[in-house]
């Protein structure tokens, strides 16, 4: 059995190598090249253009059935990824690749408070409903992001000034309501996301503003009260290493365990770049010391972004920050799932948001294994 194993593993890392190789081999053409910088934002759901019929093969070098996501399942960890409702729905090879390569994903903006919670009195479910049924014909698991931000909430919301009784009400409602729903098909959720500033302290925030500081355990209790075995977490960005931030991630999560608060996690973000990225260790002992106080970890939105133009340099670059990140998770007992923020380079909100920064994720616009998927699966392959 041990001996079938071995030849096994052995296999699949021979298929990966001669993956690996071919892009040395078969040159690619070079990277398409960043649009340029414009000053009006691109929709971040822009009009897919069709996708070249030549990119609809899979890759033939791969051996058949293997993908990043049969390499997690035999690991028992999640893979997953942030889907766009638009190109969910209207080309399929985005849900191809979507379902044979992931076993999680998490919807990017259409369970956000703006888009099922409109109106005071409306809730608006069709798109998460279709994400949600997608992940289960496809027996996928789904992340809930997110129950409380500061970003994409809808003007009733922002517009008007609370008292504390009459916002803290809202906020519950909101939370039942939306987890009430999902119950038992979401395995985690984000509940709360980015409420501490760069500088470590708590953002000013509606939810600061009009109920205090206590608007964090009264969100994680309204969860947990709705669906009592969700995985509850707080998610952030720029405090995966050792820093000010992660300090005060650390010290806000760490509070709520010793309080009894319903958390089980945190979620690193991960949002980096070929230039800008936390150190490998530094992450490690970040989710050692918060695996201590009892937490999972999810690594929640990985992108790795490249300013423009793009060269073949950078995307090994990339793809070897992508592997050390994976590496570190799987060593990680508590660091179950690695979900990164899109999976296409063809939709992504890096070049709306960073100008003249683009080719963050691990499939290129046609379809196409970056050098960074090759690192992921390499990492899946020999844990
Ligand atoms: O990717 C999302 C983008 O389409 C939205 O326009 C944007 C609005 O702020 O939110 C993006 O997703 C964010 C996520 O929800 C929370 N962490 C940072 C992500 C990138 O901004």
């Amino acid at each position: 059995m041990e001996r079938q194993r071995d030849i096994f593993g052995f296999l699949i890392i021979l298929l990966i190598f001669l993956a690996a190789c071919t892009p040395m081999l078969n040159p690619p053409p070079p990277a398409t090249p960043a649009p340029q910088p414009t000053v009006t934002p691109v929709p971040s759901t822009p009009t897919p253009s069709p996708v070249p019929t030549a990119t609809r093969t899979p890759s033939p070098t791969l051996a058949p059935g293997v993908s990043l996501r049969t390499l997690a399942e035999a690991q028992n960890v999640y893979i997953g990824a942030a889907v766009a409702a638009g190109p969910l729905q209207d080309e399929p090879i985005y849900g191809e690749t979507l379902a044979r390569e992931f076993n999680m994903l998490t919807a990017e903006n259409v369970m956000k408070f703006e888009s099922v919670h409109p109106d005071p009195k409306t809730y608006s479910f069709s798109a998460a409903d279709a994400l949600v049924d997608f992940a289960e014909e496809h027996a996928m698991q789904v992340r809930g992001h997110t129950l409380v931000w500061h970003n994409q909430l809808p003007p009733w919301v922002i517009e008007k000034k609370w008292e504390r009784d009459e916002l803290s009400k809202v906020l519950e409602d909101h939370i039942s309501t939306v987890v009430g729903r999902y119950r038992g098909r979401v395995v985690a959720w984000d509940v709360v996301n980015e409420a501490i500033d760069d500088n470590g302290s708590l953002r000013q925030t509606v939810w600061l503003e009009g109920i205090g500081p206590d608007y964090i355990e009264l969100a994680f209790q309204a969860a947990h009260e709705a669906d009592p075995e969700a995985l509850l977490f707080y998610n952030d960005y720029n405090g995966e290493g050792l820093g000010r931030k992660s300090d005060a991630i650390y010290e806000l999560v760490q509070d709520l365990v010793q309080r009894g608060v319903p958390i089980h996690g945190v979620g690193l973000q991960m949002h980096v770049s070929v230039g800008r990225h936390p150190l490998p260790e530094k992450v490690a002992a970040n989710i050692q010391r918060l695996s201590a106080l009892g937490l999972k970890v999810h690594i929640t939105e990985m992108d790795v972004r490249i300013e423009s133009p793009t060269t073949e340099t950078d995307l090994a670059r990339q793809a070897q920050i992508y592997g050390e990140m994976l590496h570190v998770c799987l060593a990680a007992p508590s660091c179950e799932a690695f979900v990164l923020w899109g999976f296409t380079d063809r939709y992504s909100w890096i070049p709306d948001v960073f100008y003249g920064w683009n080719d963050a994720l691990i499939f290129d616009p046609s379809y196409q294994p970056k050098p960074a998927y090759y690192a992921l699966l390499g990492e899946l392959a020999e844990k």
